[in-house]
């Protein structure tokens, strides 16, 4: 029997950093998990290419949702599910976070009141339902309202906005089960030297130049026909990972991304350019950018061959993208390990309304 999809939704629409998505409370979407996915596959317009009978963009970036709920965990305000509704195939899926979608939780649950404004600035603790890890965001709220104005400039993003730093705590092992899923930092893999590393989100990080590309390529050649059969071997590379990361048969999963990475290019630490895992990233993912500025930290890897590493317990590594660079300010612990990574990003409400599926 065909089942009824669930008609509409009240929903917030958010740039939220360098992606863009739907965002909800729980409570307003179906309790099933086969119903809640098959709304948000009719409100995004997936599967299609286009997405031309729903609200996303045509691009993994911008099909995105985040669904919010109040905590009743200790110290925490909310509970934020990350799911990724892939453009062309019917797959929503939650075997991913996502840092930037992240950045308008705050905001969003300051808005729908879950969490109260506390003075000028707030900051909302917020459990990443995905990897049950905990960030903490600053929003701004003078006033006692959120402000989406202000200075503070992301690469990828036009124009200024309101600040809303990110701090991430132990996130290493977020879906693998440990920083270094098989305890090396280079597996060799279809001949490629790679670390399997995962500090928020599983990666695979290799040179560039070990699967002929130079690092230092446009999205656009980076997904033109030209490129296919360097695309093939990193499929390749991603398909004989997966199970080695513990992430089981990877073909249909959003996870491991791919991160090439160069030598620096313009005074950060290290270029990089991500698959995620089919499409090029326009930039690069949050927990992606804290992975790959990890990986540099990791002696004997690919990534530290190649990376300038400032000294110090309290570095800021800048990790070069295809449209700027991405600042991730990382602590390091007395034995070495990464033990915080904060990072700024910003966030606008672009509509609040009704979704129809
Ligand atoms: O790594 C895209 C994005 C992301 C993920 C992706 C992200 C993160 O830029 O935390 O933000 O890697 O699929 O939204």
């Amino acid at each position: 029997m065909k089942r009824m999809v669930q008609a509409s939704a009240p929903v917030m629409w958010m740039r939220g950093g360098t992606s863009k998505g739907g965002y909800f409370l729980a409570s307003d979407l179906p309790q099933d998990t086969e119903a809640r996915d098959a709304f948000l596959l009719r409100v995004m317009g997936s599967p299609d290419p286009r997405q031309i009978d729903g609200m996303g963009g045509a691009d993994p970036l911008t099909s995105k949702v985040g669904v919010v709920r109040k905590s009743t965990r200790e110290g925490i305000d909310v509970d934020y599910l990350f799911l990724q509704v892939f453009v062309d195939q019917a797959i929503v899926t939650d075997a991913q976070n996502c840092g930037n979608i992240l950045a308008g939780i705050g905001p969003f649950a300051i808005e729908r009141g879950l969490v109260a404004a506390t003075g000028d600035e707030t900051r909302v603790a917020i459990f990443m339902e995905n990897t049950g890890q905990v960030a903490v965001a600053t929003v701004q709220t003078p006033g006692g309202t959120v402000t989406y104005a202000g200075d503070a400039r992301i690469d990828g993003v036009p124009g200024t906005h309101a600040p809303i730093p990110l701090e991430f705590r132990d996130t290493a092992g977020s879906s693998c089960g440990a920083l270094l899923p098989t305890g090396k930092a280079v597996d060799v893999i279809e001949g490629v030297r790679c670390t399997l590393i995962d500090n928020g989100m599983p990666c695979i990080v290799f040179k560039a130049e070990d699967v002929g590309a130079s690092g230092y390529e446009t999205r656009e050649e980076l997904e033109s026909e030209a490129f296919a059969p360097i695309r093939e071997k990193i499929e390749a590379i991603r398909l004989a990972a997966g199970p080695l990361m513990n992430l089981g048969d990877v073909k249909a999963k959003s996870v491991p991304k791919m991160t090439l990475v160069a030598p620096p290019r313009h005074g950060g630490a290290v270029t990089t350019r991500v698959f995620i895992p089919h499409r090029a990233h326009a930039s690069i993912g949050v927990l992606g950018a804290v992975t790959a500025a990890t990986a540099c930290l990791v002696e004997g890897s690919p990534a530290a061959e190649v990376a300038v590493v400032p000294e110090g317990r309290v570095k800021t590594l800048s990790i070069e993208h295809p449209s700027g660079e991405m600042s991730c300010v990382m602590t390091m612990g007395e034995t070495g390990e990464v033990e915080t990574a904060a990072l700024l990003r910003t966030a606008r409400k672009l509509m609040d309304g009704v979704v129809f599926a």
